[in-house]
């Protein structure tokens, strides 16, 4: 009987035993079926992901948290950074790690201080590592110089350790007034004087051009030399024009992203048609994934002459949408029926940062600030280039502004339609 009672103990000790055994044996058949499906469809698990990932925009323009660590933890971003003003004007943020370009502070002085609050999520350290003026024109350096309050001025060249200016060489523009006062250029100037005396390098893009006085053509942003800023050659650097859009810093941005593939950015700041004639004449320009659309979208930039090389992949355009700041003609209404003519053929995927609000006298966001970022940190199945939009991430051709104001045949919205959805309206 004591045998029988001993071995009955012993059976009840093994259960457990036994059925962990089993436990641990069904847990590794699932994993090892997980690890087979994983090396067979790694695109499942990345779309699993992508639905956690899934990413919804805020209802206010105000950028989330998350998603500026999101952002900042990528290889590159390129920030379109919105006005909060009712006018069209370009400023963009390129950030490699702790390295900061700034494309431009447009389009007013007011509006320095909403690029200002901005800029506070990404550049952390106060340093502008370098700052790119394109040319004279107000809605691109007005935010450089900001406005004034007891004599100091709040603009980005006043606001930041600015590591090295790259401007335009030429202007038609004086710097003071018939009767002595610093025009917004004179003062601009006065800026760029302030930011050299605390130490930042000035250079004209044609010094950069030709590596002359300390300037390099190509600037690495990052510590691999994989992300360069390439200053191009424009024929006016050199030579007058009476536009003063022609005089544009142009650069490409260029990202190597494997041994095979170099991915390409180009801003070309508001260069006309036979700046870009010529640019193109004179650089060896690659097809780009990103393009900053040429002076806001106006008709006379975004030239067949120039996207037929470039063949742009994505198009960003910073204006305010169908307000007549400069011109009530239709045809120059940024983004103008002209550029989207010629632009629909190579792309879908155009984005524009404000729109008018006429009935109000005031403006709305359309995309918002516009992100482009580039990933690799979750690994190469999921690398590439990510859109993030501060209100929405809709391409233009789907907008309602769009079906109420533009065509595209491309894009499959006839004037019919245009005009029905008028009607509906
Ligand atoms: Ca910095």
């Amino acid at each position: 009987m004591a045998k029988r009672k001993s071995n009955r103990s012993s059976d009840a000790a093994k259960r457990p035993a036994k059925l962990l055994t089993r436990i641990a044996i069904v847990l590794l058949i699932i994993v090892i079926i997980l690890l087979v499906i994983y090396l067979i469809r790694p695109d499942l698990f990345n779309r699993a992901f992508d639905q956690f990932n899934d990413y919804k925009p805020p209802a206010t323009g105000e950028l989330p948290e998350g998603d500026v660590t999101e952002i900042t933890s990528a290889e590159l971003s390129i920030h379109f950074i919105a006005p909060e003003v009712r006018a069209s004007g370009d400023c963009t943020l390129i950030k490699v790690g702790e390295t900061e370009v700034l494309i431009d502070a447009g389009p007013t002085q007011g509006n320095a201080s909403a690029i200002k609050d901005y800029l506070e999520d990404y550049c952390t350290d106060g340093v502008i590592e370098y700052v790119i003026a394109t040319h004279a024109d107000s809605d691109h350096i007005a935010g450089l110089v900001g406005t004034s309050s007891g004599g100091s001025y709040n603009g980005i060249l006043y606001s930041y350790q600015i590591g090295t200016i790259i401007q335009f060489n030429q202007t038609n523009k004086d710097d003071e007034t018939a009767s002595g006062n610093p025009t917004l250029y004179g003062r601009y100037l006065t800026a760029v004087e302030y930011a050299r005396d605390n130490g930042a390098d000035v250079y004209t893009a044609l010094d950069c051009y030709n590596s002359q006085n300390g300037a390099q053509s190509t600037y690495y942003l990052d510590d691999e030399h994989k992300i360069s800023m390439n200053i191009l050659y424009n024929y006016y650097y050199e030579n007058a024009s009476s536009d003063e859009n022609n005089y544009s810093v142009c650069m490409l941005l260029s990202q190597e992203v494997s041994a095979e593939q170099t991915n390409h950015y180009l801003f070309t700041g508001d260069l006309e048609e036979d700046g870009e004639e010529r640019l193109v004449q004179n650089n060896d320009l690659p097809e780009v994934e990103l393009y900053k659309a040429g002076h806001h979208g106006s008709k006379t930039s975004s030239n067949d002459c120039l996207l037929e090389v470039i063949k742009p992949k994505n198009v960003v355009v910073c204006c305010c949408a169908g307000y007549n700041e400069y011109d009530a003609a239709e045809e120059n209404i940024f983004p103008t029926q002209a550029f989207i003519d010629r632009i629909d053929g190579y792309t879908q995927n155009v984005y524009v940062t404000i729109m008018d609000d006429g009935e109000n006298n005031t403006f709305a966001p359309m995309n918002g600030d516009i992100v482009f970022y580039y990933k690799t940190a979750e690994g190469e199945e999921e690398a590439g280039l990510r859109l993030w939009c501060s209100q929405n991430t809709a391409v233009l051709k789907d907008t309602d502004w769009f079906k109420a104001n533009r065509t595209s045949e491309e894009w499959g919205w006839s004037q019919s339609d245009k005009e029905s959805f008028a009607v509906q309206q």
